[in-house]
C-alpha cells in the first residue's frame, strides 16, 4: 500500500488529541518517569534545533510509555524576555498579546510534529497564573534572608538597557545583545546563591548520569579556592591591610602590597591623581581588568605595611587587576612567583626578590600561631543580580514607604499585576512611568512600589516543579505531587545552559528544599546536552541565512520523515549537518516499512529460524540503544531487520516486532500501519516488544584457518564444533588443503570456536 504521510498525520493528530492518549495521571501509581526538555522561548517559529531537542525527548518518553512507566512528558513556554519588549516598542503591540499569539502558534507546530506532551500540564511563565508564584517564592526567600539589596557596582548591558548576572556576561559581553558590558553602580536585587556554594560543588559528585565536562563548568564557576588571610600592619598606624593568598609559601618574596581601587583604604589615601585613575578603573569591566593579555596599571598610595616575617618596609599601591569582589581585595605581590605581579612590577619599576618557596603547611601554622591570620576559603562564585529594568518580567513583589524602607508586599496582595497603562517609547523602564503601577494607597499611607522586575532566569528555575502540579491555586505546587514526579529522570538540552540554567535551577530545587517545599536535593538526574544542527558546516541560523524549515519539510515529507531523519542523521550529542539526501533516505525507509507490513510476503521456508532470532536481536538491540540514547543506531538495526524481510518474506508476528519499536521514532507510520495490521488498540498503548534470550545465542560460528599463522580460509560452523570434525571439513577444503601437500604438518593449534592453525614443514 501507498504511503501517504500527510492524509495519516492528520487523521493521527485528531484521534489522538480526540482521546486524550498522552493525559498522564496526577499522581504516579507505577513507577514513574519524568522526562523534560528545555522549554523554549516562544519566538513565534519553531527552528530545527527545537525539532532535534524533542524529537530526542519523545522518542524515549513513547519507549518508555510502552515499557509500563507512568510518563510526565510536559512541555511549556518561558515567555517573559526582551523580544517581546522590543516588538512593542517597534510595533506598538502588547507584549501580553505577542507573546501569546507566540505561543499558540508554537503549540500548532509542536502538535503537528506529534510530540505526545500532556498538555493539559502547559506551562505560560508570562501569565500571572504562575508569575504569582515566581512572587510568593521571592517574598519566602525574602523571609529565609536568601534575598537582599544591596549597592554595588553591577554589570549594565548598553543595548539592552538592563542590568546582568555575572552568568549572563559571557567574555565581556551581554548573553543576549552581544554589547560590551560596562560598569555601574546601581542598588538592586540580589538572591544569596553563595549561601549553596559548598553544597553545589559537593553534589555534582552525586550527579554521576550528568555528563563530566558540563560538571567541569560548574566546578570552575563556582571556583572554591583554599588559601590564607593574613594582616599586614600599616607602618605609623594601629591599622593593617588584610590580603588573601594561596600561596602562603611565597611570602619570603613579598614586594608590594596591591589593594583594590574600590578598596576602602584606597579611598582614604587617595590624592587628587590617584582618585582620577580609581573612577576611570571603576567602568572597566572586570573581565578586562583580569585579562592577562591587557597592560596593567596602578598608583603608589603614599603607604607602607610591615612584613610579619621579615620586619621589612613593603610599600602599598592599588592596581586594576585587584577585584574588590573577591578574597579581601587585597593581593600580597610576589613579582617572582606571579605572572600578573611580574606584569605590573615590570611596568612601575618595582622590585623582584627571587627567592625559594618554603613549605605551606609552616606558614600556616607560624601564621595561625601568631595570630597574624587564618586559614580562609574563597569562591569564585557571587551572589545572583536578579533585579532588570524591563517591563516584560515578574514583577519584584516589594514597596518602599515615605521614608524609603522596604516593605514587603503581603502574600494575600499576590499577584502584583504588570499595568495595562505602560507605554513603550525605548526609553527606560516603562514601569517606572506608569502611574497606576507605582503608588499603592494602603491604610491611608503611600507606598511606591519597586519598579525593577525579576530576571527571567528566575522564571526557569523552578518550571519543573511547576509540571508536576500545573493548576494548583494554593501554592507553587503540592509537596506530594513534586515527589512523586521528581527528580526529572531525563533533562534534554542545549550546552549554553550549562553554567546559567543548570547552576540556578539546582540552586532552586535546594533553596526550596530548605523551605520545606520538595524533598529532594538535585533536579535533573541525568542529563543530555545535545548536539546543534548545522547545514554547509556552519550552526543553522537565521543571520547566517542558511535555516530549514520544519514546516516545510513537514508539508513535503510528514513529520516521521522529519523525525527519523534527525535521530539517524549523527550522535545524539554530536552536531548534525542537515542533508537533503538524508531526509529522502529517511522518507525512503518509511515507505518500504510500510509497504513491507502492509503488502504481506511470507517468509520463504527455510528462513522462519533465522528471521525470529534477528526479530529478537533487534529488539535486544533496539532497547539498550534507546537506554544509552543511541538512537542512530538503533535505527540502523531497524533498517538491517527491513532488508532481512524484504528480501526474505516476513511473518505477522515479526511486522508486529519491527512496528512496535519504530513506533516511538515514527509515531505517525506506525500508528497508521498496525491498524491496517488488524490492531484495535493503539499501537503507542500496546507493551514493548519482549525478547526471548535464548534467541540471542549464535550457534553458528566463523573459524579461521591458517597455516603457520597464514590465514588460508574461514569456515562457518556449528558452535562447539569437535577438533577431529572441524580437522576433516578443513582438511577436505581446496584453499587450505593446497598447503597441506608435501609438508609435514608438525603440530595442529585449535582454539575452540574461533581458530585452527597448521604449524608445518616443508
Ligand atoms: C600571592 C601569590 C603568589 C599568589 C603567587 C599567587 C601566586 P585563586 O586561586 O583564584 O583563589 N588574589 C587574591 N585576591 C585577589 C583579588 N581580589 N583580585 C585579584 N587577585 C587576587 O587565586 C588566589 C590568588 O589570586 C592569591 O594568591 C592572590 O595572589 C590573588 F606566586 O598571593 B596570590
Amino acid at each position: 500500500m501507498d504511503y501517504q504521510p500527510l492524509i495519516i498525520e492528520k487523521k493521527w493528530r485528531q484521534i489522538w488529541e480526540e482521546s486524550d492518549l498522552y493525559k498522564t495521571p496526577v499522581r504516579s501509581q507505577k513507577p514513574s518517569y519524568y522526562v523534560l526538555e528545555m522549554f523554549p522561548y516562544p519566538s513565534g517559529q519553531l527552528h530545527m534545533g527545537h525539532v532535534r531537542n524533542y524529537s530526542l525527548g519523545d522518542t524515549l518518553a513513547r519507549c518508555k510509555r510502552m515499557q509500563g512507566f507512568d510518563v510526565l512528558y510536559p512541555m511549556g513556554f518561558d515567555s517573559f524576555g526582551l523580544p517581546a519588549e522590543n516588538a512593542a516598542i517597534k510595533q506598538q503591540i502588547d507584549p501580553e498579546a505577542w507573546t501569546l499569539s507566540n505561543v499558540q502558534s508554537m503549540e500548532e507546530q509542536l502538535k503537528s510534529l506529534g510530540f505526545s506532551y500532556d498538555w493539559s500540564r502547559e506551562v505560560v511563565t508570562c501569565v500571572p497564573e504562575y508569575y504569582r508564584w515566581n512572587q510568593w517564592i521571592f517574598l519566602k526567600l525574602h523571609e529565609k534572608d536568601l534575598i537582599y539589596r544591596k549597592n554595588g557596582f553591577v554589570n549594565w548591558d548598553p543595548v539592552d538597557q538592563t542590568v546582568l548576572a555575572n552568568e549572563q556576561v559571557i567574555q565581556g559581553r551581554g548573553w543576549r545583545s552581544g554589547a560590551e558590558v560596562e560598569q555601574r553602580e546601581i542598588v538592586q536585587w540580589y538572591i544569596r546563591i553563595t549561601d549553596y556554594a559548598e553544597e553545589l560543588l559537593q553534589d555534582l559528585d552525586t550527579l554521576t548520569e550528568w555528563p563530566e565536562s558540563v560538571k567541569t563548568m560548574q566546578r570552575n564557576w563556582i571556583g572554591k579556592s583554599t588559601g590564607v588571610s593574613i594582616r599586614f600592619p600599616v607602618v605609623g598606624s594601629d591599622e593593617t591591610i588584610e590580603v588573601y593568598t594561596t600561596r602562603p609559601d611565597t611570602v619570603y618574596g613579598i614586594t608590594y602590597l596591591a589593594l583594590a581601587p574600590e578598596h576602602p583604604k584606597v579611598t582614604e589615601w587617595s590624592d587628587a591623581d590617584t582618585k582620577t585613575f580609581v573612577e576611570a578603573t571603576k567602568k572597566v569591566s572586570k573581565i578586562d581588568r583580569g585579562d592577562d593579555s591587557k597592560p596593567k596599571t596602578g598608583k603608589f598610595l603614599g603607604q607602607y605595611v610591615t612584613s610579619p616575617f621579615t620586619g621589612e618596609q613593603i610599600p602599598v599601591w592599588t592596581a586594576d587587576y585587584v577585584l574588590m569582589d573577591y578574597g579581601t581585595g587585597a593581593v600580597m605581590a610576589v613579582p617572582a612567583h606571579d605572572e600578573r605581579d611580574a606584569a605590573f612590577a615590570k611596568t612601575y619599576q618595582l622590585s623582584v626578590k627571587q627567592m625559594d618557596c618554603v613549605s605551606k603547611e609552616e606558614i600556616i601554622d607560624l601564621v595561625e600561631s601568631k595570630g597574624w591570620g587564618k586559614k580562609t576559603i574563597n569562591f569564585r562564585l557571587r551572589d545572583w543580580l536578579i533585579s532588570r529594568q524591563r517591563y516584560w518580567g515578574t514583577p519584584i513583589p516589594m514597596l518602599y514607604d515615605e521614608a524609603g524602607e522596604i516593605v514587603p508586599e503581603s502574600i494575600e496582595n499576590l499577584p502584583v499585576l504588570l499595568p495595562k497603562d505602560a507605554v513603550f517609547n525605548g526609553q527606560g523602564n516603562p514601569l517606572d512611568k506608569s502611574p497606576s503601577f507605582k503608588t499603592v494607597e494602603r491604610d491611608g499611607k503611600t507606598y511606591r512600589r519597586e519598579t525593577d522586575t525579576m530576571d527571567t532566569f528566575f522564571d526557569s528555575s523552578w518550571y519543573f516543579l511547576r509540571f508536576c502540579d500545573p493548576k494548583n491555586t494554593e501554592l507553587p505546587f503540592d509537596f506530594e505531587a513534586a515527589n512523586s514526579w521528581m527528580p526529572v529522570d531525563q533533562y534534554i538540552g542545549g550546552v549554553e545552559h550549562a553554567v546559567l540554567h543548570l547552576l540556578y535551577a539546582r540552586f532552586f530545587t535546594k533553596a526550596l528544599r530548605d523551605l520545606g517545599l520538595v524533598s529532594v536535593n538535585e533536579p535533573f538526574k541525568r542529563l543530555l546536552t545535545q548536539g546543534m544542527v548545522l547545514k554547509d558546516g556552519s550552526k543553522m541560523s537565521k543571520s547566517v541565512g542558511n535555516t530549514v524549515d520544519p514546516g516545510n519539510i513537514i508539508k513535503e515529507f510528514g513529520a516521521d520523515t522529519a523525525r527519523l531523519f534527525i535521530l539517524f542523521g549523527a550522535p545524539v550529542e554530536r552536531d548534525l549537518d542537515w542533508s537533503d539526501e538524508g531526509v529522502e533516505g529517511a522518507f525512503r525507509f518509511l515507505k518500504r516499512v510500510f509497504r513491507l507490513v502492509t503488502e504481506f510476503s511470507p517468509v520463504k521456508s527455510g528462513f522462519e529460524v533465522a528471521l525470529e532470532k534477528i526479530c529478537h536481536k533487534t529488539i535486544f538491540r533496539v532497547t539498550e540503544d534507546i537506554e544509552r540514547f543511541s538512537y542512530n543506531t538503533a535505527i540502523s538495526r531497524m533498517m538491517e531487520l527491513t532488508n532481512f524481510m524484504t528480501s526474505h518474506g516476513t511473518t505477522q508476528k515479526a511486522n508486529d516486532i519491527l512496528l512496535l519499536l519504530l513506533a516511538p521514532f515514527a509515531p505517525f507510520m506506525t500508528e497508521e500501519a498496525w491498524q491496517l495490521l488488524g490492531h484495535v488498540k493503539s499501537i503507542h498503548q500496546t507493551a514493548w516488544p519482549k525478547y526471548d534470550p535464548g534467541l540471542l545465542v549464535d550457534d553458528e560460528v566463523t573459524i579461521v584457518a591458517q597455516v603457520n599463522g597464514k590465514l588460508r580460509g574461514q569456515f562457518v560452523v556449528p558452535k562447539g564444533i569437535s577438533q577431529e570434525a572441524l580437522l576433516a571439513l578443513v582438511k577436505s577444503d581446496e584453499r587450505v588443503a593446497k598447503f597441506l601437500v608435501d609438508v609435514t604438518i608438525i603440530k595442529v593449534v585449535f582454539v575452540p570456536d574461533k581458530l585452527l592453525n597448521f604449524v608445518v614443514k616443508s
